[in-house]
């Protein structure tokens, strides 16, 4: 029986899951201490990791950042705040004792969901997600692109029209500020505005949402892709998708593919890091 230990660590939650013959059969999970710097992280990784210690295998970390060579810099300090090129390969090697795989969250789920989920059958495969962050991972020619330095599918970090980042806009951190700022309390409030017709709302979440429909279309003609799967904790919500598929629809055929609901929900990173700590010799 092969067992692998997968964590997600995402800006909001960290999770943890023991996968034997491709089944999570435990988990646990606990919020993320993202404001307390990477030594506090390493500790709760490390308390998540203790029922499993005993258990002889593979461990793949995923968590949201940019990653070269197992150290994690966060470009959106606001998701983890303090994080600049720390070795958490090393860090967890040291907590752990043993030898420990990192990758970037959205990359790790892309490969989940090219595996065992929305990405089945095709050759080029996006996956986005819209959550605390925008993150993104594709598969090339079947194969998860992972570049020497870290900016294999960074997709906040592309520019807008505007000249801010993708995230600075689309991200539900950035709906949420919108929703702030124009008296909707929150993100959650604002999208239920919207879905109940209020004119104002729509706009403020569908702007966000065309931004992120230009980028797949630039990617469409640029890389090949197929399909796109939308996860995260926003992409997930229902009408999102609609409304992204609707704005797809209003480009020139040449810009156009499947854009479908990732289908693994929240589990696509645990698979898919899973699936890169087996295979790494
Ligand atoms: C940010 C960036 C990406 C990450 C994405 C989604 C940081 C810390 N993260 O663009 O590396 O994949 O967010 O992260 O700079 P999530 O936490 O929202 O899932």
């Amino acid at each position: 029986m092969s067992k692998v230990i997968a964590f997600d660590v995402g800006g909001t939650n960290s999770r943890v899951a023991l996968i034997e013959d491709g089944n999570i059969i435990a988990r646990d999970e606990a919020a993320t201490p993202s404001k307390d710097g990477p030594q506090v992280l390493v500790e709760r990784l490390t308390d998540l990791f203790h029922p499993y210690a005993a258990i002889d295998a593979p461990i793949g970390v995923a968590i949201t950042g940019h990653i070269v060579d197992g150290r994690v810099t966060a470009h959106n300090p606001n998701l983890l705040p303090g994080w600049q090129d720390f070795p958490l390969r090393a860090a967890l090697g040291k907590a752990f004792g043993k030898t420990v795989q990192v990758v970037n969250d959205a990359r790790a789920a892309a490969w989940g969901e090219y595996l065992h989920g929305s990405g089945h059958g095709c050759d080029e495969f996006l996956f986005v997600t819209v959550s605390t962050g925008v993150g993104a991972g594709l598969v090339l020619n079947r194969r998860l692109h992972l570049a020497r330095n870290g900016f294999d599918a960074e997709l906040g970090e592309m520019k807008t029209a505007d000249g801010v980042t993708l995230e600075e806009l689309a991200s539900g951190s950035a709906l949420s500020r919108s929703a702030a700022l124009h008296a909707y309390g929150d993100a959650k409030s604002l999208c239920d505005a919207a879905d109940h017709g209020d004119v104002r709302a729509e706009a403020l979440l569908q702007h966000g949402i065309t931004e992120v429909a230009k980028k797949l279309a630039d990617l469409a003609v640029m890389l090949g892709i197929q399909r796109v799967a939308i996860g995260g904790g926003l992409g997930l919500r229902p009408g999102y998708l609609e409304r992204l598929q609707r704005t797809m629809m209003t480009y020139p055929l040449i810009y156009r593919y499947e854009v479908v609901r990732a289908e693994l929900g929240h589990d696509a990173g645990l698979y898919g890091v899973a699936a890169l700590a087996q295979s790494e010799p």
